[in-house]
């Protein structure tokens, strides 16, 4: 599995959404976290997969049930391979984003899976459990022993679903743990938070990045949790004694109107008063007067997915946004006394040396309060990754991290026109501006390896 800092392990919202639904549907649940088993034994996948093997021993599942991102799939299959071994377990069921995005190409990869589940996995999964797979949902569901082909399922009402389960063994470990993440956030709001915890108030995005694949698994058509749902959900979350709430949601302001709703509602049952928020925007979905009302409702820092700085580039990343707005975005959340961070991709295909300097422009201009970096890796189900593929530039790259976890590491190549020299030392160029990034390269020690293997186009950091 792919190596996770500890602060990047966020709470496994899907897993809980599900969760919440089978315990409604009187079906007992344990979710067990790789990622943080992996984290808490020195990334160690031998003592991983004991606490699982144990785990199998100690809760005697009739079922094994396992989310899958690209990333994923050798994870995904290890474990099926630990499920075979115990025969007593009926199936070993697959779910999540790979899942959704290519159902055949998942099931083949992980041969161990009986069932996989495209698409919202709450309704259908408890269904499926209670053996009542009903006309609205069994297109969703792809069965090794049937080879049917399927569509995903998207439920329509989210206000059906039950909140996310949070009363689950080791929710602190999420809530709690002084996280850098939290000390950042902290920084934000001025001081430490107690307890972070993450909600979603919608599903899916309007916007059509290229090398974005969250339509893929969203869907095209957004979807809301309604105001009520939303706020007894903070209530709660306040209850147990959070004071700030990360807004998952892919872009939190997508529509106006209701972002206006819900920050009225959230001030007037005086909310604000006791959570501070940092959501994620866009430089197009978002103006003074949500800014304004944004801040007076508690949000401490917004995180924009501006990408690059370059015009040409925000027009082949498919970002439809003009550069002058974000410059204007970035003047108007000053304004308004938020903080906000820039979060920028290196490396997208078309990256020249001018567009680098362009982000460098950019960034020195806008004074975010931090800067993301993230280096371009071709996402599967996103439409750049289904030109790469076409035109064969990924022949013999395994983006779906086929070669792990012998290198618990993502690779990441270069896809630009640059030559390597140049393409490391404009990410180096870059890094000024996010030193997390730099001392995440640090941390892993894959500064230095990024130098001695991007003789042949491969960085790698792990
Ligand atoms: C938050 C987030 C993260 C968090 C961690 C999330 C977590 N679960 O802990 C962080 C920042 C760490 C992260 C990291 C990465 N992420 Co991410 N992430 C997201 C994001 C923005 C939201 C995920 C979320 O919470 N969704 C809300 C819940 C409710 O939905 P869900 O998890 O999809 O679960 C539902 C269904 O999928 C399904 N389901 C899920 N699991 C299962 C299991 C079963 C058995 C069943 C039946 C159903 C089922 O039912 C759930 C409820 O309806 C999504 C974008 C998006 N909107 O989906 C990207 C996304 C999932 N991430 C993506 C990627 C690529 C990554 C990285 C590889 C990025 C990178 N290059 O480093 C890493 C991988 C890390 C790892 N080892 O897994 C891609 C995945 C695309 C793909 N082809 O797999 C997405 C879609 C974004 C994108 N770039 O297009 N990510
Ligand atoms: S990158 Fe962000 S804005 Fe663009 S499509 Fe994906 S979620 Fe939407």
């Amino acid at each position: 599995m792919m190596r996770l800092l500890e602060n990047e392990i966020m709470e496994p919202l899907g897993l809980m959404y599900i969760a919440a639904n089978l315990l409604r549907e009187n079906i007992q649940v344990r979710i067990i976290d790789r990622r943080v088993e992996l984290a808490r034994h020195g990334y160690s996948l031998q003592k991983a997969n004991e606490i699982f093997s144990e785990c199998l021993e100690q809760y005697r599942p009739d079922h094994v049930a396992c989310t899958v991102n690209s990333v994923q799939i050798p994870d995904a299959r290890l474990i099926g391979e630990m499920v075979r071994k115990t025969p007593r377990i009926k199936s070993y069921i697959l779910g999540g984003p790979e899942a959704t995005i290519r159902p055949e190409y998942t099931m083949r990869r992980i041969d161990a899976a009986n069932i996989l589940f495209c698409g919202d996995g709450e309704i259908p999964l408890a269904l499926y459990l209670k053996g009542d797979i009903s006309k609205k949902v069994d297109g969703c569901v792809l069965d090794r022993s049937k080879s049917n082909s399927v569509m995903p399922y998207h439920e329509t009402n989210l206000s059906i679903l039950p909140h996310p389960f949070r009363q689950m063994e080791g929710m602190d470990y999420y809530l709690t743990k002084d996280k850098n993440i939290l000390v950042d956030y902290g920084r934000s709001l001025g001081k430490a938070s107690s307890g972070m915890a993450e909600v979603i108030t919608s599903r899916g995005c309007n916007g059509r990045c290229r090398f974005c694949a969250v339509c893929k698994v969203t869907g095209l058509t957004m979807r809301f949790h309604s105001l009520d749902w939303i706020i007894n959900e903070l209530k709660e979350l306040i209850e147990s004694g959070i004071d700030c709430i990360y807004f998952n949601d892919d872009v939190f302001t997508v529509e106006k109107k209701r972002t206006i709703e819900l920050c009225e509602r959230i001030i007037r049952e005086e909310i604000h008063k006791k959570l501070k928020w940092i959501a994620q925007s866009r430089p197009d979905a978002i103006d003074e007067e949500l800014l304004a009302l944004m801040k007076e409702a508690g949000c401490a820092r917004i995180e924009y997915g501006f990408e690059s700085g370059s015009a040409i580039m925000l027009r082949k990343m498919g970002k439809n946004i003009a550069l002058s707005q974000y410059y204007t975005v970035a003047e108007k959340t000053h304004q308004a006394g938020l903080s906000f961070q820039a979060n920028i991709i290196y490396g997208y295909p078309a990256e020249t040396k001018e567009s680098v300097r362009e982000t460098i422009a950019f960034l020195s201009s806008i004074h975010a309060h931090s800067v993301l970096l993230n280096v371009f890796s071709p996402v599967p189900g996103s439409v750049v990754w289904y030109e790469m593929k076409q035109s064969g530039c990924l022949d013999g790259i395994d983006i779906n991290g086929e070669w792990l976890p012998a290198h618990p590491c993502l690779a990441r190549k270069n896809y630009t026109e640059l030559n390597n020299i140049e393409w490391v030392t404009s990410l180096f160029q870059l890094m000024r501006y996010a030193p997390e990034a730099l001392s995440f390269y640090e941390d892993n020690e894959g500064l230095f390896r990024a130098v001695s293997e991007i003789s042949d186009g491969l960085l790698i950091y792990g």
